[in-house]
């Protein structure tokens, strides 16, 4: 056993399970319920954000968090899922999308989905939401015309981390927030290349085998089903 991953079905573990399922890690899992707050000790310990995911390398026993961290770990130390990481140009550019999904298209997402604990009423929270939207869309925009060329995966020919962390960010954004879904189906058939690239991933074997562990059902980024209330 390589890895242990802590989990909490549909959360941004998610992404990490793809990435170790596409790379035929051997690994175990843990459940970790509820919010950061009602995490345990232990778990602050590991990571003081309270925040999922939490990959521990068994080899070295250090816990790694933070989901752009822990697939830039996965995809340095297995050489595979970040096309191009091997010469500086190819890691230029893979360094520049996988920081933007984490920084940018995910940081915007979360605010959609927390829109109530940064809002102090309703009509904050749906303002928040809409701006969460707006910011989301237009990073999905950027991968859409970079899918322009052709290319069939964002990095280029082969799929990598970053397809996976695009279609887990707009998964979730159908899905979870407190007023209403940051986007919608209407929304996202705006960008047909990003629609039909995430066609073909949620097909691949390895996405259908995590979903399966985390225990989804049904398609897994266009118009999927919500399984639960999100930690
Ligand atoms: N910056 C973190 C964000 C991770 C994150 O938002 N984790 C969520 C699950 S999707 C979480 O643990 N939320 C619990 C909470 O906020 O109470 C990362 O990229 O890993």
């Amino acid at each position: 056993m390589l890895y242990t991953l802590f989990f909490n079905p549909d959360s941004a573990n998610l992404v990490i399970r793809f990435a170790l399922e596409e790379l035929g890690l051997a690994y175990e899992d843990r459940l970790v319920a509820g919010r950061r707050t009602g995490r345990d000790a232990a778990f602050h310990q590991m990571n003081p954000t309270g925040l999922l995911p939490v990959l521990i390398d068994r080899g070295t026993g250090q816990p790694i968090a933070e989901t752009a961290a822990i697939l830039l770990y996965l995809t340095d130390r297995h050489g595979a899922l970040g096309t191009g990481i091997e010469d500086p140009a190819g890691r230029g550019n893979y360094l520049r999308r996988l920081f933007h999904l984490s920084n940018t298209v995910h940081a915007h997402l979360r605010l959609g989905f927390y829109s109530d604990r940064v809002s102090d009423s309703p009509t904050t929270s749906e303002s928040v939401t809409k701006w969460s939207a707006q910011e989301t869309l237009a990073g999905v925009a950027i991968y859409e015309d970079l899918l322009a060329d052709g290319r069939p995966w964002i990095l280029g020919g082969a799929v990598s981390v970053c397809d996976y962390y695009l279609g887990a960010c707009i998964r979730w954004a159908q899905l979870y927030a407190p007023n209403r879904p940051v986007l919608d189906r209407a929304d996202l058939d705006r960008f047909p290349r990003v629609v039909a690239m995430l066609d073909r991933l949620q097909e691949r074997p390895a996405a259908l085998r995590a979903a399966a562990k985390e225990g989804l059902t049904g398609p897994l980024f266009l118009s999927p089903t919500a399984m639960k209330t999100p930690a």
